[in-house]
């Protein structure tokens, strides 16, 4: 056992021995976005990334965004606590498999271009013509991609399927999805709404699309801290995202009461009270220490054509 206000004064210590900073998702637990220099989505935290002036980046997350915070910050040093914290999401699009398939897809004469959710490996991103965040894939999609071309949207089915409904564009999807966000059970949702029946449904993009059509407001953690900081009347919300979601929500509107959607164990098939990613759980504050300490596990990149070339 060790004494956790022990270990964030050893973190806070090696800080400025070490010159760094460090960003933590919304999904990691409340203790480490405690004391966390940023919190945030992957965009606010890659946008973060590149504005701070210190040498070392410990980002508190997973692969996938400490890759892209590297490839926004070469000349940094990023740390991830645990290099196993992955993405089941990022796991289901390998890059063979995606350039296979884009050759197959211009084979018989599509004429696209090809949008990937931020949550793919630096190899698939850079086999891609954008990268979008569930803050910005709307706005982007409506505002750059050409009218004229079709869209492969890799690798979330069900978010790629609610942008086909708010843009009106068709697309291409790739059958993946989010091991966290597909597990929502949707009768424990209609059961919660049931017992409170003047609470708001908070959905994330992510989920299947019959949970989406149950919820009141769809959208990335991002746009779910807006809304409930809009409203002052104390409100209930039901949260169909990961359950460490309410710690950044119970931090910016106290005044609401905030009940995680029950989620279905994917080896047992019981509901469990509160949805957790396994990679973001990867994150602890003795794993933060450790590799500010020993300077490892470090995100290292190299472009995809110069790995292919190293081959
Ligand atoms: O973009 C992100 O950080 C993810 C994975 C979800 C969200 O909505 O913030």
């Amino acid at each position: 056992y060790e004494d956790p206000l022990e270990v964030i004064e050893e973190i806070e210590r090696l800080k400025k021995e070490q010159d760094a900073v460090i960003l933590a998702h919304f999904y990691v637990d409340g203790d480490i976005q405690e004391i966390a220099d940023y919190t945030g989505d992957s965009l606010k935290l890659a946008r973060d990334a590149t504005q701070a002036t210190n040498s070392t980046i410990v980002f508190a997350g997973v692969h996938f965004m400490a890759e892209s915070a590297k490839i926004l910050s070469p000349e940094k040093r990023v740390l991830l606590p645990d290099l196993l914290a992955g993405c089941s999401l990022a796991d289901s699009c390998p890059p063979q498999k995606l350039a296979a398939y884009q050759a197959e897809l211009r084979a018989q004469g599509h004429d696209f271009v090809t949008v990937a959710y931020i949550n793919t490996s630096a190899a698939v991103k850079s086999l891609c013509d954008w990268i979008v965040t569930s803050g910005n894939a709307r706005e982007l999609i409506e505002q750059k991609v050409p009218k004229d071309k079709e869209i492969l949207f890799v690798p979330d089915q069900h978010l790629g399927r609610y942008l086909m409904e708010v843009t009106g564009r068709e697309m291409i999807l790739w059958p993946g999805s989010c091991m966290v966000h597909e597990v929502f059970s949707i009768q424990d949702l209609v059961r919660a709404k049931k017992r409170n029946p003047k609470a708001v449904v908070l959905a994330h993009p992510e989920c299947p699309q019959n949970v989406v059509e149950l919820a009141d407001v769809v959208g990335g953690t991002e746009k779910m801290r807006r809304y409930v900081s809009s409203l002052s009347e104390p409100t209930t919300f039901l949260v169909a995202t990961e359950a460490n979601m309410i710690h950044p929500l119970k931090a910016i509107a106290p005044q609401h009461e905030y009940i995680p959607v029950p989620g279905i164990m994917a080896d047992t098939g019981e509901t469990c009270a509160c949805n957790r990613c396994p990679h973001m759980a990867r994150n602890t504050l003795a794993k933060v220490r450790d590799c500010l300490k020993f300077g490892r596990p470090e995100i290292v990149w190299q472009p995809y054509f110069e790995q292919a070339q190293d081959v």
